[in-house]
């Protein structure tokens, strides 16, 4: 091939060697295949609708940002300012109606009210990720909802049975014990009960004086634990499943004087349970791993509009089990969550 080359001396013939040729056509065939495959490969643009504002989700958030940021990708996130499947509903359905997103990171609010709305999504042809909480019974190869990709979260049931163990070893094994739970429907609160349960009723001289429901508000968790400490005097040990539980359980117990006496365990490590663990309040702070939940959940976002067709359909994220011992070890106290300032 020749090229003309102009200078002062007028043109001259510019021959180019085979072998560069050869490169050159090779490296402009293997830029035209990438690009093509470039615009045929569409960015997801993620939703992220966590089940409420709380320090949980708020470092949930935090993770999905973060995978966001790394993968270059666009998210959408709206927080419901209560608990409930009548509060996340409209907000699901607004998202839904935008028309721009394809995928879905959502921590539903009840796992059997929330499975149509969340088919409405999927009809519209958004691809949904489970987080923290599940839809049906959790089992989405063979239960009864198998729409969603993946379900990201803790192992509940077992998260109870720590926290029964825990109490109990407190306690000495005997006396009466007490659940603040959330709200009946709730997977994950619904599970920590039944481990909690399944754990306590493994020590003969303990037993449960009763369970009740706050729908994830701590005045309420606080009211409904001064009743129960005012008609059982002889209560040794409190499980609050969440953080609103576990705040509530925790300012009821301090107001009546009994930080130490009565024992409590908390579950999700907020800056409030920590306090309470270093006071003697509570005995226990059981971390889980909201920042794994809501990057993985991106990740598996991007895996999937990539192609990639072997993500699990379960992934347990685990807990930090933190007390009064390993609280400064810097191994373990990463996972205290930590919002803002
Ligand atoms: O405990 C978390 C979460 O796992 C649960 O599903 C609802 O409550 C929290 O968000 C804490 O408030």
């Amino acid at each position: 091939m020749k090229r003309w080359i102009a200078d002062n001396s007028g043109p001259k013939e510019l021959m180019l060697p085979k072998r560069f040729l050869i490169s050159l056509f090779t490296f402009v065939a293997l830029l035209t295949t990438s690009l093509l495959a470039q615009a045929q490969f569409k960015k997801p643009k993620i939703g992220f609708l966590p089940g409420v504002v709380d320090p949980f989700y708020q470092v949930m958030e935090i993770g999905v940002n973060e995978a966001a940021a790394d993968y270059g990708l666009e998210v959408v996130t709206q927080y419901p300012q209560t608990w409930g499947p009548t509060i996340q509903t409209p907000i699901l359905d607004a998202m839904v109606g935008r028309g721009d997103l394809t995928y879905l990171i959502i921590a539903p609010t009840d796992k059997e009210q929330m499975i149509a709305p969340l088919q409405r999504a999927v009809d519209a042809g958004i691809k949904v990720i489970t987080v923290d909480t599940f839809l049906g019974d959790g089992d989405y190869i063979n239960g009864k909802v198998t729409f969603p990709l993946s379900y990201i979260g803790s192992d509940n049931v077992e998260g109870g049975k720590i926290a029964a163990h825990a109490l109990a070893k407190v306690v000495g094994n005997k006396g009466k014990v007490y659940i603040q739970n959330t709200n009946v429907g709730a997977s994950t609160t619904e599970q920590r009960g039944k481990g909690f349960k399944d754990g306590i009723a493994e020590f003969k001289d303990m037993q449960l004086a009763g369970e009740d429901y706050n729908l994830d508000d701590a005045g309420t968790a606080a009211q409904q634990t001064s009743a129960k400490l005012q008609a059982n005097p002889d209560l040794v040990g409190i499980f609050g499943v969440n953080v609103f539980s576990a705040q509530g359980a925790g300012n009821a117990v301090k107001s009546a004087g009994l930080g130490g006496k009565v024992q409590v365990i908390a579950f999700d490590a907020t800056k409030d349970a920590i306090e309470n663990l270093r006071k003697g309040v509570v005995s226990l702070v059981i971390a889980q791993k909201p920042h794994d939940m809501g990057y993985l959940a991106v990740a598996f976002a991007m895996a999937d509009a990539r192609g990639v067709t072997s993500l699990p359909r379960r992934v347990t994220t685990g807990y930090a089990v933190i007390d009064a011992k390993n609280v400064d070890d810097p191994a373990v106290a990463r996972f205290i969550y930590r919002v803002g300032k």
